[in-house]
C-alpha cells in the first residue's frame, strides 16, 4: 500500500482504463453500479467522456452504432448480472448487425459462481455472452488485461466486425501489480482490420458476367456504408453507369438523389434485372432470402462480402468476391473500365423512379383533418433537406417504413435505423451515440410504441445537452390507436390516449412542443434544430393511420380459423 501511494504499484482499473484509451476508446457508454462505479468516476477524472444511461440495453445500443459510424469498437460497461443480460441484448444486435462493440461487464469470483453459492447478482456470464458475439473472453490476472483488450479490438474488428464481450471479476478490479511491468503489458494492435483482397480470378469472374449483363443493378447494404470507402463506391456507380439501390441504412452512400439511383423503382430493379452486384449487403429476410416473387426473373449475383461461408447463404451466388469492400470495389473498378453503359435499362429504371417519386410527391403534400404519416413525413424532408449532415434515427413500424420512403438521405451513414433484427427501442441510444460521436444535431423519428422502449433516456440527452430532436409519431398505439377494446378490457394495441410526450420532454428538462398540422410541425423542427436544444415534439398522427407490420404484414402470423 505505501508503494502504491509512491506510484510503483498500478491496479485492474488503471490498467483497464490505460489500455482502452491506448486503443483509441475516448467515450465509454455504460451505467454505473457494483463493481464498476470506480471506472466511471475515474474514467471521467482523466478527461474522458462517460455517458452514463438508466438502461444498459440502451448504453449497448449506443456502443455498438458508435462503432458502426467509427469503425473502432464501441464499449459499454455494465454491472454483473441482470445489467449484464439487459448490455447482452445490445451486444448479440450488434453482432447480427455486424458493428464492432464491446461489453465489459463486473461479475462474482469463480470460486462462488462456480460452486454455485449464491453470490451478489451471481451469474456464469461468459458462457451466457458466448452465443451471442463474436468472442468472449474473462481476464483473470491484471497482467492479462492488455491482451484482452487488444484480442477484443482485433475479434470486433477485422474480418465481419461484431461484438466481443470481457468478463471481469470484481477482484481483478483492485489486484495491483508493478506500474512498469504493467505498463510493458499493454500494446496497440498492429492492423487489426487488415485488407482483404479478392482473388484475381473471382474478380475476373466477376467482372465477365457484369460485362454480359444486359441489366445489371448495384445493390448497396449496410456493410458497404460502414466500409468508408464512398468515393470509390460512388466511382464504380458512375464508372459503370449501372442503377443502384440502398437498403435502408445505405441510403445516402450514394445520395437518393442521384440520377442513377433506383430506390423508387424498387420493385421494379429486384424483378427486372438479370446481374445483381450485391455489396456489403445479406440476402436475408429484408431481401426476401433472395428468392420468390420479389426477385421476378432469374438472377445471377455477384457477392462482395468478407465473410467466406456469407456466400451461397440463401441461393446460388455466381460470382463470389470475397473480401473488403474496398478492395473488391476497387478491383471491379479497373477490370470494368471502359465498359459499355447500360444506358437503356438505366432510362428505364430513372422514368420509372420519377414516376414514383412524383406520385408520392403528391401525397406528401395532401392536407388531411388530422396529420398522417405522408403529410407529416412531407413536411419532416422538406426541413431536413437543408440539413443533409444531420444523422436521421428511424424507430417504428409504419413511422419506419413511411420515413424510409419519404426522406431523402444525402450523405453516407447518416440513417441509422432498426437494423437485421427490425428491433425496437434502439431510438434513444442511437440517437445519444450519433450526437457524441458526430457532434452534430440528430433527429429521431419514432414511432410511439418504438418510443417507450426507451423513453427515459430523453433524460439522458438532456443531461448532456445533446442536440437532439424527438419527433414522436403519435398515433396513440402499436401500428394504429383506433382499434375496438374487447370487453372489460384496453386494447392490447393501443396506449393511452392522455400520454403527452411534449410534457414528458419538458419534465425532464428539454424543451416539449405538441404539434397537430404540418406547418407547426416542419416550425417546430426547424426550431429545435437552430437551437441545438434538446427537444420532443409529439407529433399527433391520425390514429387510423397505420398499418399491421407496416409493409411487412405478411410476416404476421394470422389464424386461418379465426378468432375463438
Ligand atoms: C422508395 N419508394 C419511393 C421512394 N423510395 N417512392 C417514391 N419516392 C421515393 N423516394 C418506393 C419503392 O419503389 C417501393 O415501391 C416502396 O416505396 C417501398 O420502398 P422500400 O425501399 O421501403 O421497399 P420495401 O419493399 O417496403 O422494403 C424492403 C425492406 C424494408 C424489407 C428492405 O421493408 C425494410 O427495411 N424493412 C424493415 C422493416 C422492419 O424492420 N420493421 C420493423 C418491424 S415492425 P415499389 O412499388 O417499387 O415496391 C415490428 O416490430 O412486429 O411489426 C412488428
Ligand atoms: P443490409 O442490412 O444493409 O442489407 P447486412 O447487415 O445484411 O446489410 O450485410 C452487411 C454485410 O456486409 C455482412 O454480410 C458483412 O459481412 C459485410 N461486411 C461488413 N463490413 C465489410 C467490409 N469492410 N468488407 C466487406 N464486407 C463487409
Ligand atoms: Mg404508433
Amino acid at each position: 500500500e505505501i508503494q502504491n501511494q509512491t506510484g510503483e504499484l498500478t491496479d485492474g482499473f488503471h490498467l483497464l482504463m490505460d489500455a482502452l484509451e491506448m486503443n483509441g476508446i475516448t467515450n465509454i457508454y455504460g451505467l454505473l453500479g457494483i463493481p464498476v462505479t470506480e471506472v466511471g468516476r475515474m474514467w471521467q477524472a482523466r478527461g474522458n467522456k462517460f455517458y452514463s444511461f438508466r438502461n444498459e440495453q440502451n448504453a449497448g445500443y449506443a456502443a455498438s452504432v458508435a462503432g458502426y459510424l467509427t469503425k473502432k469498437p464501441g464499449v459499454c460497461l455494465t454491472v454483473s448480472a441482470p445489467g449484464f443480460l439487459n448490455g447482452l441484448t445490445a451486444l448479440a444486435n450488434a453482432t447480427t448487425n455486424c458493428f464492432p462493440m464491446i461489453l465489459i461487464s463486473g461479475s462474482s469470483e469463480r470460486e462462488i459462481v462456480d460452486l454455485q453459492q449464491g453470490d451478489y447478482e451471481e451469474m456464469d456470464q461468459l458462457n451466457m455472452a458466448r452465443p451471442h458475439c463474436k468472442a468472449a473472453y474473462r481476464i483473470n490476472r491484471p497482467e492479462d488485461i492488455g491482451v484482452a483488450v487488444v484480442r477484443a479490438v482485433r475479434a470486433a474488428l477485422s474480418g465481419r466486425p461484431g461484438g466481443v464481450y470481457l468478463d471481469i471479476p470484481a477482484r481483478l478490479f483492485s489486484q495491483t501489480m508493478s506500474a512498469e511491468e504493467g505498463k510493458k503489458s499493454l500494446w496497440v494492435p498492429v492492423d487489426p482490420a487488415p485488407a482483404q483482397i479478392p482473388a484475381p480470378e473471382a474478380v475476373k469472374r466477376a467482372v465477365d458476367l457484369i460485362k454480359g449483363a444486359k441489366k445489371p443493378l448495384i445493390l448497396l447494404g449496410k456493410g458497404a456504408a460502414y466500409a468508408q470507402c464512398d468515393d470509390d463506391i460512388k466511382a464504380l456507380v458512375e464508372e459503370t453507369g449501372i442503377p443502384f439501390t440502398p437498403m435502408s441504412m445505405a441510403k445516402g452512400l450514394v445520395s437518393d438523389t442521384h440520377p442513377q439511383c433506383g430506390a423508387a423503382a424498387r420493385s421494379m430493379v429486384l424483378q427486372e434485372s438479370d446481374v445483381v452486384i450485391l455489396i456489403g449487403a445479406r440476402l436475408n429476410w429484408l431481401l426476401s432470402h433472395g428468392k420468390g416473387k420479389t426477385w421476378g426473373s432469374p438472377k445471377q449475383f455477384v457477392q462482395i462480402d468478407i465473410k467466406a461461408d456469407e456466400i451461397d447463404s440463401n441461393v446460388p451466388i455466381a460470382a463470389p468476391l470475397v473480401g473488403d469492400v474496398q478492395s473488391c470495389v476497387n478491383a471491379l473498378r479497373a477490370g470494368l473500365k471502359g465498359m459499355a453503359k447500360p444506358t437503356e435499362w438505366m432510362n428505364a429504371v430513372a422514368e420509372r423512379a420519377a414516376g414514383s417519386r412524383s406520385k408520392l410527391a403528391s401525397k406528401l403534400s395532401t392536407p388531411t383533418p388530422i396529420m398522417n404519416y405522408h403529410n407529416s413525413l412531407g413536411t419532416i424532408r422538406d426541413v431536413l433537406k437543408n440539413y443533409p449532415d444531420i444523422i436521421l434515427v428511424n424507430e417504428g413500424a409504419n413511422a419506419l417504413d413511411n420515413a424510409r420512403m419519404v426522406i431523402d438521405q444525402y450523405q453516407p451513414r447518416k440513417r441509422v435505423d432498426t437494423g437485421t433484427w427490425g428491433v425496437m427501442g434502439v431510438g434513444m441510444g442511437s440517437a445519444v451515440a450519433a450526437a457524441a460521436e458526430s457532434g452534430k444535431p440528430v433527429v429521431a423519428i419514432c414511432g410511439d410504441s418504438a418510443f417507450g422502449f426507451s423513453g427515459m433516456e430523453f433524460e439522458t440527452i438532456t443531461r448532456y445537452n445533446l442536440p437532439v430532436t424527438v419527433i414522436i409519431m403519435n398515433n396513440g398505439g402499436i401500428y394504429r390507436g383506433d382499434e375496438a377494446n374487447p370487453e372489460h378490457q384496453f386494447s392490447c394495441m393501443k396506449f393511452n390516449p392522455e400520454t403527452r410526450y411534449d410534457m414528458f420532454g419538458k419534465s425532464l428538462g428539454g424543451e416539449g412542443v405538441r404539434v397537430e398540422t404540418p406547418e407547426d410541425l416542419a416550425k417546430a423542427l426547424e426550431a429545435s434544430i437552430k437551437s441545438g436544444k434538446p427537444t420532443m415534439i409529439d407529433a399527433i398522427i391520425d390514429p387510423a393511420a397505420g398499418v399491421e407490420s407496416g409493409r411487412i404484414g405478411n410476416l404476421n402470423i394470422v389464424s386461418t380459423i379465426g378468432k375463438k
